[in-house]
């Protein structure tokens, strides 16, 4: 063992032949040696993306427990979008919110689970207010808990601009109410057969899993392409009679293509996460329109439509709501849902036109 090591020292830390899986790139390393890069980078954001981590490796144990210790089902009260809270919802919030503020690098933080945005504690060494903002929905996908199906955690990360002008919520949402295009991270992890943790840090898209054995998130897919045009479309189909004419005749161009062209299948998980990570891989569309029950979507632009969208495109995809491009929009409240289009460029493009002619 002692010769091995010495070999992988005397070889410029690279590991000797044969052995390369020694060598596990952790997302921890990924991101140090990413900050490195940049001189003048103080590493806060570095040290909240592990408190990102860690958040999300405790989430999936408790995820993976569930059943055991109990942990499905309700846990008594509402969010603030008038939906019932499951227990793996509360646990995983609480989860997020300790470790994220406890980084000390995040000055705001907006839950789905949390009606206001959230003042985070100040620096215990000299007393500043982080310079990060973060949005998350920390159990997506939570009416899927009780049957084991893959649920997930979405983040965006963004830069406050005027760190100290934030002193209480109603600030504190004034300062996270950015474009998509403002950025810095996006990211979601998914609590699935395996457990992923795909993130964007604006240098491209790469994909990390979870070993169980070591507790490390390892880089399993660096820079991760969407294919320019895929053959499977995800939307819940249910509320078809509510859709708008463009939705419709899009989907329905799908299902009944010109002849020569093959048909797309249907894969509708209920995860966003889940449907979103899939799409990624394999190409296609994923969507959640606004229709006549819900005319603006259901989905949340901070936490949900935004850091899926930023992932997208730099995936090499696109993401509209049939009118804008999804990291365009300016937000106007902290749970502002928006319609999602997202998927390969083509695909989105095919809607887009119809989106057009229908205008
Ligand atoms: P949630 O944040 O309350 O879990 O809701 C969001 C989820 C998404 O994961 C998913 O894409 C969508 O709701 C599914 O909605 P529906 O059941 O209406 O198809
Ligand atoms: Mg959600």
């Amino acid at each position: 063992m002692q010769q091995l090591v010495n070999d992988q020292l005397n070889s410029g830390l690279k590991p000797p032949s044969g052995l390369e899986g020694l060598d596990s790139v952790t997302l921890t390393r990924f991101v140090l040696q990413g900050q490195r890069k940049h001189q003048e980078a103080s590493g806060d954001l570095t040290l909240l993306l592990s408190a990102v981590q860690l958040a999300c490796k405790v989430t999936e144990t408790c995820v993976r427990r569930a059943g055991i210790a109990k942990l499905y089902g309700l846990a008594g009260s509402g969010n603030v979008q008038g939906e019932d809270q499951k227990k793996l919802d509360v646990i995983a919030n609480d989860t997020f919110k300790v470790n994220i503020n406890s980084s000390e690098k995040c000055g705001v933080m907006v839950s789905e689970e949390d009606d206001l945005a959230i003042v985070c504690q100040k620096s215990s060494i000299d007393g500043s207010t982080g310079k990060y903002a973060i949005a998350f929905d920390p159990l997506d996908g939570s009416s899927n808990i009780d049957a084991n199906v893959s649920i997930g955690t979405i983040f965006s990360i963004f830069k406050l601009n005027d760190p100290e002008s934030v002193v209480d919520p109603e600030s504190a949402g004034r300062a996270i109410m950015q474009p998509g295009r403002e950025m810095v991270a996006a990211g979601y992890a998914m609590y699935g057969s395996a457990t992923n943790l795909v993130i964007s840090v604006g240098n491209g898209v790469h994909g990390f899993t979870l070993d169980p054995s070591l507790g490390e998130f390892v880089l399993t897919h660096p820079d991760i392409k969407i294919p320019s045009r895929g053959k499977i479309y995800s939307v819940n189909e249910g509320n078809a009679k509510n859709w708008d004419k463009a939705t419709t005749e899009y989907i329905q161009s799908l299902k009944y293509p010109e002849e020569g062209k093959s048909t797309y299948s249907l894969r509708y998980i209920g995860s966003m996460v889940a449907d979103v990570h899939r799409t990624l891989f394999y190409g296609g569309v994923f969507i959640y329109p606004a229709d006549k029950k819900s005319p603006t979507g259901k989905l949340r632009l901070l936490y949900e439509a935004a850091p899926m969208a930023f992932l997208m495109e730099q995936a090499g995809g696109k993401a509209t709501t049939g009118k804008e491009n999804i990291l365009d929009i300016m937000p106007s409240s902290i749970h502002q849902r928006v319609p999602v289009y997202m998927g390969s460029a083509d695909d989105v493009a095919d809607f887009e036109a119809l989106a057009a002619k229908y205008a």
